[in-house]
C-alpha cells in the first residue's frame, strides 16, 4: 500500500527555501469561524507557533455572535499575518471557505476548523514534501479538551526526524477521508479549475471540493508526523459542530451534493465510482439508522429515489445482497417494495442486535415486549446511587410513602439485593431480566442519579429525578467541554434528562443551576431535600442516642464527622479513587479523645480501606454506612472540604470546619465550582491537624465569629428545608398522576 521513499531523494530542502532568499512558498491557511471562541486561542496560537513562517492566516467570521467576534478581533492584533473577514450573517462552512479562496494570496491553500489545532512542524513538513505534487496530506489525531492521544503525536512531532518519510499512497486512500481539512493544495490548480465549495449545503460541502482534486491528482504524499489535532466536540446540544446536526438535514444535504456532483462528473468514471461508494456507505450508516422509524420514509423517499436513479448499476450489482435488496426498489421507484424490504431488514437488524449479547437482548425485550405490557399504575421503582445503597432522597420518599400510601407496590433496585429495609419491599438486582421487566412496566421511577440511555421512556411513565446534592462542582452543560471517558457524555445526559418529569430542587440556587446544567425546563419541585427531613424530624436527644447505639459509638461523647470528597487525580482506575488520610488521628486522640470521638466517612468513590485499628474506640470508619443523613444527626461538628455535604449539614446549624489542606493543588478544580469556597462557606478553611484541633477546642468562639456568615449561608441554601419535603414531593408526584 505504501512505498517509502527516504526524505532526501525527492524533496527540496527547507534550508534552500529559507537561506537562499529565493522561492519561499507562501501558505494561505483558511479558517471559517462560527461561535467557537473557547477554542480559538489554542487553534490560532498553534498556527502562530508554526516552525514554517511564511503563511497568511485568513479568519472568516461566519456570522458569529458578539463574544466570538470580539475574540477574533482581539486575535487579529497578535500577528501581522492574520487577516480577518467578517460576514454579517452565517452562510455555512462552504461559503466561508470560498471567501477565503477569493482572498488568498499564497502558493498553497490549507483549511482548518476553528476548534482544532496543529503540531508545530505540521506546515513545515507539508511544504517540505509537496514538491511538484498537487496536494500533500498528513495525519489527523482525534483529541478532546484533555488532549488525550496528543502526547504520543506531539512527542514525535517535536523531534522532527530529518529522514521523515514520504509515503506515496494509492489515490483511493488519499480520498477515503472526504474532508478538505489538513491538505496542502496548490492554489494554481484550484484557480485553474475554479474548484470551490458548494454553497447549497451546510454538511458535506467538502465533497464538491475534494472530488476535482481526486480527479486531478496522480499521487498524494502522506506525511506521517505532520499532525492535525481534530477535536471531538462534546457539546452537540449547545454548540453543535457541523456534523452533529440532525439526521434529516444531513441526509438531505448529502443527497443534494451527490446528485449535483454526479451530474457534473457524469463522464468521469473514477469520480462516479468515488461518489457512488460514498453514497452507498452513507446510505448504510446514516439513512438506514434514520429509517429505523419507518414513518421517516415519507420524509426522504423522493430524495432516495433521486440518488438511486444516478447510481451506477454495475457498481451496485457488486454490493451486498442486503444493500441491493434495499436499493433496487428505489432504482425502480417501487415504494411498496422498498417499504416492505426496509421493514424486514430493520427487524432483522433488531434481532441481530438482540442476539449480540445479554444486555442487548434484555434491551430488545424492554423495548419490544415489556414496555408494551400494561402499565402497573401503582408500582414505584426506587434507586439510589445506581443501586449502590438504601439512602438519600429516594429512601426518604419511600419511607414517607410506606407510611402514608401503603397501597402502592414498592420495588428497590440494588447491585446487591437482600438489604434489611423497612416495609420489606421487593428487591431486584440491577440489570437483571426482572430489572428490565419492572423498568418497562412500572409507572413510577424514582432515582437520584442517571438511568441508562437505553431505557426509552414509555407512554404513561412518570420519572421523578431527585438528584443527589446541591451542586457545588460544575455540572454537564455548565462545564466548558467534557473530556470524560465517554465522549458523548453531554449528549447522553441531554437525552436522559429529557425523560425527567420532575426534578427536586433543594434551594433557589440549585433551581437556577439545574436549569442551565441539565437544560431542564419541566417541573421543578422546590421543596428542599427529602433526605434532609430527618435533620428536622429526628433532631432530638432520644433519636440521636438511639442512632449512636445503632452505630455502636459512645453515647456520652461529642462527635466529629469527617466527610471529605474524592480527588480526581488520585485513583487506582476509572471510578475507583484512593484517599490518603491527612488528619493526624493520634494527635487528635491525644488532645480530644476525652471529650470527642471521630467518625470517618469517605466518599462512595473511594475504593481503599482506611486502616484505623490503632484508634479503636476513638475513630470509627463509617464509609460504607448507607445513609450519611444519620451521621449528620449524631455529629456535633462536621469537617469536610469541597464536598456538597455541608449544604445539607448546615440545616442543623451546627459548626462546619473546612479541612482544605490541598486548596492550592485543588485550585484549578475549584475554578469548576459554582461558589467561591474561600468566600462563601460558613466556617474556617484549615490547613493542618493542629488548626483543626484548635478550632474544635475553641468551637464556641468560632460559632460567634461565623454567626452572620452562617446565617446568610443557611438562608441561601437551607431556607426551603422544613422536614416536610418528602410529603410535599409525594403530594405533587403521586397524588395527581
Ligand atoms: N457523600 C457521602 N460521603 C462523603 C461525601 C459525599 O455520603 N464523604 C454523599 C453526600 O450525599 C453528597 C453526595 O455524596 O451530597 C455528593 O458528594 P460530593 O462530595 O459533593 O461529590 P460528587 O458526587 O462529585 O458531588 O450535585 C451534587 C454534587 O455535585 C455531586
Amino acid at each position: 500500500m505504501f512505498t517509502k521513499i527516504p526524505f532526501s531523494d525527492n524533496m527540496v530542502e527547507l534550508e534552500v527555501l529559507n537561506n537562499g532568499g529565493d522561492i519561499l512558498k507562501k501558505v494561505s491557511i483558511i479558517i471559517p469561524i462560527y461561535n467557537t471562541e473557547e477554542f480559538l486561542d489554542e487553534c490560532i496560537y498553534s498556527i502562530i507557533k508554526q516552525k514554517y513562517e511564511n503563511f497568511e492566516l485568513l479568519l472568516i467570521n461566519d456570522g458569529s455572535g458578539l463574544s466570538c467576534t470580539n475574540k477574533i478581533n482581539e486575535l487579529e492584533k497578535i500577528d501581522a499575518r492574520i487577516k480577518v473577514f467578517h460576514q454579517e450573517e452565517r452562510k455555512g462552512v462552504g461559503a466561508a471557505r470560498n471567501i477565503g479562496l477569493e482572498k488568498a494570496t499564497g502558493d498553497y491553500i490549507y483549511f482548518m476548523d476553528s476548534d482544532d489545532y496543529l503540531g508545530e512542524s505540521t506546515v513545515q513538513l507539508l511544504v517540505k514534501n509537496i514538491a511538484d505534487h498537487k496536494m500533500v496530506t498528513g495525519k489527523q489525531v482525534r483529541t478532546t479538551l484533555s488532549h488525550e492521544n496528543e502526547e504520543t503525536a506531539v512527542a514525535l512531532d517535536t523531534e522532527v526526524d530529518p529522514d521523515v518519510y514520504l509515503y506515496q499512497q494509492n489515490i483511493k486512500k488519499a480520498f477515503k477521508n472526504r474532508s478538505a481539512l489538513h491538505r496542502l493544495i496548490s492554489r494554481d490548480l484550484i484557480n485553474e479549475r475554479n474548484i470551490r465549495f458548494s454553497e447549497d449545503v451546510d454538511c458535506y460541502a467538502d465533497l464538491s471540493f475534494i472530488l476535482p482534486l481526486l480527479v486531478e491528482s496522480d499521487e498524494v504524499p502522506y506525511i506521517k508526523n505532520a499532525y492535525y489535532f481534530k477535536r471531538k466536540r462534546n457539546d452537540p446540544i449547545t454548540n453543535p459542530a457541523i456534523m452533529q446536526l440532525d439526521a434529516e438535514k444531513k441526509i438531505n444535504d448529502f443527497i443534494t451534493i451527490y446528485n449535483q456532483l454526479k451530474d457534473d462528473y457524469r463522464d468521469n468514471s473514477e469520480a462516479a465510482q468515488f461518489l457512488d461508494n460514498h453514497m452507498i456507505n452513507f446510505y448504510r450508516k446514516t439513512i438506514v439508522t434514520f429509517l429505523k422509524d419507518e414513518r421517516n420514509i415519507d420524509v426522504i423517499y423522493e430524495d432516495l429515489v433521486s440518488f438511486a436513479a444516478k447510481l451506477d448499476q454495475q457498481l451496485l450489482s457488486k454490493k451486498s445482497i442486503i444493500v441491493r435488496r434495499e436499493l433496487n426498489p428505489l432504482v425502480r421507484n417501487d415504494r411498496k417494495k422498498y417499504e416492505s424490504v426496509n421493514r424486514l431488514h430493520q427487524r432483522l437488524r433488531k434481532v441481530k442486535y438482540a442476539l449480540s449479547g445479554r444486555t442487548k437482548l434484555y434491551t430488545h425485550l424492554y423495548r419490544s415486549v415489556f414496555t408494551k405490557l400494561p402499565l402497573k399504575e401503582k408500582t414505584v421503582l426506587f434507586e439510589s446511587f445506581l443501586g449502590k445503597n438504601y439512602s438519600d432522597n429516594p429512601k426518604y420518599i419511600y419511607e414517607y410513602m410506606l407510611k402514608n400510601h401503603p397501597d402502592y407496590n414498592f420495588i428497590w433496585i440494588f447491585k446487591e439485593p437482600g438489604k434489611n429495609i423497612p416495609g420489606n419491599p421487593k428487591q431486584i438486582k440491577r440489570f437483571s431480566l426482572k430489572y428490565y421487566y419492572y423498568m418497562g412496566t412500572a409507572k413510577y421511577w424514582v432515582s437520584n442519579s442517571r438511568i441508562p440511555k437505553r431505557f426509552d421512556k414509555r407512554e404513561g411513565n412518570v420519572y421523578l429525578q431527585t438528584w443527589h446534592g446541591t451542586p457545588l462542582k460544575k455540572l454537564v452543560f455548565d462545564m466548558k467541554d467534557i473530556h470524560s471517558a465517554n465522549p458523548n457524555y453531554k449528549r447522553d445526559v441531554y437525552i436522559q434528562s429529557r425523560r425527567w418529569d420532575y426534578l427536586i430542587s433543594p434551594n433557589q440556587y440549585s433551581t437556577e443551576i439545574f436549569g442551565s446544567a441539565f437544560k431542564y425546563d419541566k417541573t421543578m419541585l422546590e421543596y428542599g431535600y427529602p433526605r434532609n427531613d430527618i435533620l428536622y424530624t429526628g433532631n432530638d436527644e432520644s433519636t440521636i442516642t438511639e442512632l449512636k447505639r445503632k452505630l455502636n459509638i459512645p453515647v456520652d461523647k461529642k462527635v466529629v464527622l469527617y466527610a471529605p470528597t474524592w480527588r480526581d487525580n488520585d485513583f487506582f482506575e476509572a471510578g475507583k479513587y484512593r484517599f490518603t488520610l491527612q488528619l493526624d488521628l493520634q494527635k487528635m486522640k491525644d488532645q480530644l479523645g476525652d471529650e470527642y470521638v471521630v467518625l470517618l466517612r469517605m466518599h462512595y468513590f473511594i475504593a481503599n480501606q482506611l486502616d484505623i485499628s490503632e484508634f479503636e474506640g476513638f475513630a470509627f470508619d463509617l464509609s460504607t454506612y448507607d445513609d450519611i443523613a444519620e451521621l449528620y444527626l449524631v455529629s456535633d461538628i462536621l469537617i469536610t472540604d469541597y464536598s456538597s455535604v455541608f449544604f445539607d449539614y448546615a440545616n442543623l446549624r451546627r459548626p462546619i470546619l473546612f479541612y482544605t489542606y490541598d486548596l492550592e493543588s485543588y485550585r484549578d478544580t475549584l475554578r469548576g465550582f459554582y461558589i467561591d469556597i474561600e468566600e462563601d462557606v460558613p466556617g474556617p478553611l484549615l490547613k493542618t491537624t493542629d488548626e483543626v484541633i484548635s478550632s474544635i477546642n475553641n468551637i464556641e468562639k468560632l460559632n460567634k465569629t461565623y454567626k452572620d456568615k452562617y446565617e446568610n449561608f443557611y438562608n441561601r441554601f437551607c431556607a426551603w428545608d422544613d422536614g416536610k419535603a418528602s410529603e410535599k414531593v409525594v403530594k405533587d408526584v403521586f397524588e395527581v398522576n
